[in-house]
């Protein structure tokens, strides 16, 4: 019987080298089992554009596009780290870009997937920031610019989300339970995955009477979180780096 397997929040970097190494291992081994990949957001650390030289992009394009020709299907969801990866990175690897809320139906089964960031409605400063960034002229404006500037304004914003985030509380972090239920309503699905938040649960709650649930997954510091749905449902798994 089949299944597909999620994942998000990776955040790779040059300087992570045993998350490479645990995504690497990952691809060849328990991803090649699967019939498609989703990555839903937050691959890599930061995104300033598919020009950007780092040799760690280059490496994943390969291992993902790997992957791909060995029968995988992959899929993409942007994250709030790498929302300007473009059609240039998805053409290297293989990778098919989705819009920022899909409904796939996998085995008889609706799933809504999403990257998680647009439920912490309570973030309001956030939200702010986003709307800013997710404006299609000021994207075009800022892939236009040097990569030097682009990495010195990325590492300014990264530097203003850490100390914007050391005032904000945990509750002020999470997705609202209001903005959960009305994405999952406006979709009429009863089941929803999501990374984002770095908290892995399953959470059960109800929509209209009806029994629903929200996987959520982990981000990869020291291990690996992937959820698997097949026939009998979706599973929330952690697994070392490699090995
Ligand atoms: O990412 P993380 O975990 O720190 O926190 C997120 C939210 N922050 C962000 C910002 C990203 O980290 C920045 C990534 C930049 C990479 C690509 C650059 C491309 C630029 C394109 C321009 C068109 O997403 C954080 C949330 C948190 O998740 C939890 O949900 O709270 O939100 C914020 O911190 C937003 C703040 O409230 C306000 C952001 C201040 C940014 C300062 C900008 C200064 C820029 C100056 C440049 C001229
Ligand atoms: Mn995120």
């Amino acid at each position: 019987m089949g299944h597909t397997l999620f994942i998000a929040d990776l955040h790779l970097c040059p300087e992570e080298p045993a998350i490479t190494a645990g995504f690497l291992h990952f691809l060849q081994h328990d991803a090649r089992e699967a019939d498609a990949l989703y990555i839903l957001g937050d691959l890599f650390e930061a995104w300033i554009g598919d020009d950007d030289p780092v040799p760690l992009h280059a490496q994943i394009a390969a291992a993902l596009k790997a992957l791909k020709q060995h029968g995988v299907a992959l899929y993409f969801i942007h994250g709030n780290r790498d929302f300007l990866l473009g059609y240039h990175f998805a053409a290297a690897s293989g990778m098919t870009l989705l819009p920022e809320e899909q409904v796939l139906t996998l085995y008889g089964q609706r799933v809504l997937i999403l990257h998680g960031d647009t439920l912490c409605t309570d973030d309001e400063g956030y939200q702010r920031f986003r709307r800013k960034v997710h404006q299609r002229w000021l994207q075009k404006l800022f892939l236009a610019l040097p990569l030097r500037l682009r990495q010195r304004i990325a590492r300014r914003m990264r530097a203003g989300s850490q100390s914007a985030n050391q005032h904000k509380s945990a509750a002020i972090m999470d997705v609202n339970p209001q903005a959960v239920k009305e994405t999952l309503r406006r979709h009429h699905v009863l089941l929803m995955i999501h990374g984002h938040t770095h908290r892995p649960a399953v959470h059960s709650l109800e929509i209209d009477q009806q029994p629903a649930q929200r996987f959520v997954l982990g981000a990869w510091h020291t291990e690996g979180s992937m959820i698997r749905v097949s026939a009998q449902g979706a599973e929330l798994i952690h697994f070392p780096f490699c090995g």
